[in-house]
């Protein structure tokens, strides 16, 4: 038998078997795509062989190119010598049997064999435009003539993952197995009743047409999506030559194309994030092998905004959960708002109506603590304020199981007071959800000084369990996200104070790629929260720098869209935020009393402001040890902030800048504007040593 480290060959009779072994998933690594060569072509050359299975060992089956390949410089088979080439043109019939997934080169390669098999739970797509690329092994040309053009388009510029079933009925998958079949020898059989069908079923045989007005369609449709990147376009221009070229000629087109995406900023940019959001999850300070405790009984205490989101979350991922507030009405409105929230959903046609009433149907309210002291979990997302959380928390305490976990949503207050309210300090850890809850992707973890390592992996694992990305903070005001972004938030009201307007400034964040302008984003949360934050604040550190301006909008009851006015104003009914004069009288007026100069501003002036300040208190956050990694920082920007993730994150994108470019561009704001713009310690050593952020060696945790 042929032997290769990560490819083997089996024989079960006169079928041959090619087995991938390359854990976890199975990725196209070193010597995986040479060993399918080498036993394909063995399988060939043994007269008995009649057909041949291809699949993967443990738990998928080929998860696409080794994405840490790219931009190596990796030298790679020419058009021709690929594996997706020589499974093509195999003298004998190839089956792909397809468990876990099928991605990218992985889906690639089986629509390269001449039939495809999977079990019921498998998934297959091409999601290379989510790292910045384009299926660049034939993809963009062989799943046209499979789906079509209109259904290929949206799954490769979309990436999305096709479960097996749905990928049968657009032709993808020729048969799913029945649950529990064992998929090998379903395979082999399978194989065994196709050997001496002739001609070959090859996808590159058939031919596919369109209208030419869909790839401009799509062009228009993706736009908002795609902002400035290139590869969704790559993507599309690359389907349209499966539409309008001979095959050979799609693959060298489809090949150009690539080459104009694997060393582009946005593909160094999203590869970058895909691991960032992997190394995410490694807690390296804590001991290895404790596990996270299941729980199935989750609670939320508080019925507001966030309580509500927070109970959709456990809702949209199958778990039942409780919910309950202070009075019944505070409960009803609660209730009443997560049923507009689902309603809106339905309404846009982004959830089916009969998944909302399943949903709805795991949230249970309930009326006061002894209805959830069976809970196993309970997430606290009370209002903002010490005085109110302790006693829940001590309630918590005195009522839940001794097992139970109790986490906090607090965005920014002290764990370790309000584990010290209960006699489980080590069962108690911060659990910040982002608003909307139950939209935004990122948990931010907060570690108390007591919290158990069970406590913290309990709570990583709780983030994933319905959706979302964890990411572990230290407990300092405003853990990291929200400390890192406090100085952003107080430069963009600062600008205006030097001559900037609210407008000016959204623009240039908008052009940058974030969905939405700082300021508009202000006025949809409501500008009474940030005013509350300032007050604590103030009140907590004499040297706070004020932000007038911003006091004076609230003073004046302009709290944003919920009071139709705020930095914009709105038309009634209508959420577009319009420029309004008044504000800007206001910000003359303040700067004036504050005798500050004026100044034009260019856009690169404003955006370096905002983030810098930001890069800089990131650093500040990372020498006390308060997050792991400067790539965790950037897991939160992405998916806290809405961090435009082409551009990788806030500290990867710092990176683009280079250190010293940065620190040297603080250092002279430092003198001009004084102490919020001291450079920090780890800033200085890195701009010292030339060291990537993403390279810095913060702090043992704390
Ligand atoms: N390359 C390298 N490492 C990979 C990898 C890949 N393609 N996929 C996963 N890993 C690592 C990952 O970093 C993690 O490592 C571990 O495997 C488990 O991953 C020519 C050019 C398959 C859905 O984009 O979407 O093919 O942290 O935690 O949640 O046209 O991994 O353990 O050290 O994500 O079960 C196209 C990317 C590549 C698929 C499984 N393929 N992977 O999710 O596990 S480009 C992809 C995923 C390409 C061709 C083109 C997911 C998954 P560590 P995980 P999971």
């Amino acid at each position: 038998m042929s032997e290769t480290p990560v490819v083997r060959l089996e024989k079960d009779g006169d079928i041959g078997v090619i087995i991938v072994n390359y854990p976890p998933v199975n990725a196209l690594g070193p010597g995986v795509s040479d060993g399918i060569i080498d036993c394909l072509n063995k399988a060939n050359a043994d007269p008995s062989i009649k057909a041949i299975v291809l699949m993967g060992d443990g738990r998928s089956f080929i998860a696409g190119a080794d994405i840490r390949g790219f931009g190596t410089g990796r030298k790679r088979p020419p058009i021709g010598e690929r594996t997706y080439d020589v499974l093509d043109a195999s003298p004998k019939p190839v089956v792909a049997a397809i468990h876990g997934y099928a991605l990218g080169g992985g889906l690639e390669n089986a629509l390269a064999c001449h039939y495809r098999i999977a079990v019921p739970a498998a998934k297959v797509g091409l999601p290379e435009v989510l790292i910045g690329i384009l299926p660049g092994g034939g993809g963009t040309q062989r799943l046209p003539r499979v789906v079509g053009a209109q259904v290929a388009l949206e799954m490769i510029t979309s990436g999305r993952h096709v479960p097996a079933p749905e990928a049968a009925k657009l032709g993808i998958i020729n048969q799913v197995l029945p649950e529990g079949a064992n998929l090998r020898d379903a395979a082999v059989a399978y194989a065994r009743k196709i050997a001496d069908i002739r001609p070959l079923p090859r996808v590159r045989d058939k031919t596919v047409t369109a209208d030419p007005g869909i790839f401009d369609a799509m062009r228009k449709s993706i736009a908002r999506r795609a902002r400035n990147q290139k590869a969704p376009y790559n993507c599309i221009a690359a389907v349209e030559a499966a539409c309008t070229l001979p095959f050979d000629d799609g693959i060298r087109r489809e090949a150009e194309l690539f080459g104009e995406l694997e060393n582009s900023d946005e593909a160094k940019a999203l590869r970058y994030a895909f691991f960032a959001e992997r190394e995410v999850a490694k807690l390296p300070d804590l001991p290895v092998g404790v596990a996270p405790r299941d729980f199935t009984a989750p609670a939320v205490i508080g019925a507001g905004t966030m309580g509500g989101g927070i109970a959709m979350s456990f809702a949209d991922f199958g778990y039942d959960v409780k919910i309950m507030d202070a009075t019944q009405p505070a409960l009803d409105r609660g209730m009443e708002r997560i049923r507009n929230n689902y309603a809106t959903s339905v309404k846009r046609g982004s959830l089916a109506e009969d998944e909302m009433q399943r949903r709805l149907a795991r949230i249970h309210p309930v009326a006061g603590y002894d209805d959830i002291r069976d809970c196993d979990v309970v997430v606290e997302a009370v209002f903002e304020e010490m005085d109110v959380k302790k006693p829940v928390f001590a309630k918590l305490d005195e009522v839940m199981r001794p097992d139970a976990f109790l986490f906090t949503n607090s965005s920014a207050l002290d764990i370790d007071a309000l584990a010290d309210t209960t006699k489980r300090p080590e069962k108690v850890a911060g659990t910040h959800f982002f608003s909307p809850a139950n939209v935004m992707k990122l948990l931010e973890v907060v570690r108390g000084a007591k919290s158990s390592p069970e406590t913290l992996f309990t709570a990583m694992a709780l983030g994933r369990r319905i959706g979302k990305i964890s990411a572990m903070a230290g407990n300092t005001d405003g853990f990291v996200a929200n400390r890192s972004r406090a100085p952003f938030n107080s430069e963009m009201v600062i600008l205006l104070e030097e001559g900037c307007l609210p407008e000016q400034v959204d623009k240039v964040m908008v052009d940058f790629g974030y969905p939405m302008g700082p300021f508009a984003v202000g006025d949809l949360a409501g500008l009474d929260i940030g005013a509350a934050g300032r007050r604590r604040r103030a009140l907590a550190n004499p040297n706070y720098r004020k932000l007038p301006i911003a006091d004076k909008l609230v003073e004046m009851g302009r709290y944003g869209q919920k009071t139709g006015a705020g930095w914009y104003r709105y038309e009634k009914g209508d959420r577009t935020p319009h420029p309004d004069p008044e504000v800007a009288a206001i910000i003359k007026s303040v700067a004036a009393e504050m005798g500050v100069p004026q100044k034009v501003f260019t856009d690169t002036e404003i955006l370096q402001r905002l983030l810098f300040s930001s890069v800089n208190e990131a650093c500040r956050i990372l020498e006390e040890g308060k997050a792991y990694r400067a790539s965790d920082v950037d897991v939160m920007w992405l998916h806290g902030f809405g961090f435009p993730r082409y551009r990788g994150g806030l500290m990867f994108w710092a990176d683009g800048i280079g250190v010293r470019n940065v620190y040297n561009q603080i250092a002279s704001w430092h003198q001009q504007y004084g102490e919020r713009w001291a450079p920090s310690r780890l800033l200085r050593e890195l701009a010292e040593t030339n060291t990537p952020f993403r390279e810095a060696k913060p702090a043992p945790f704390v």
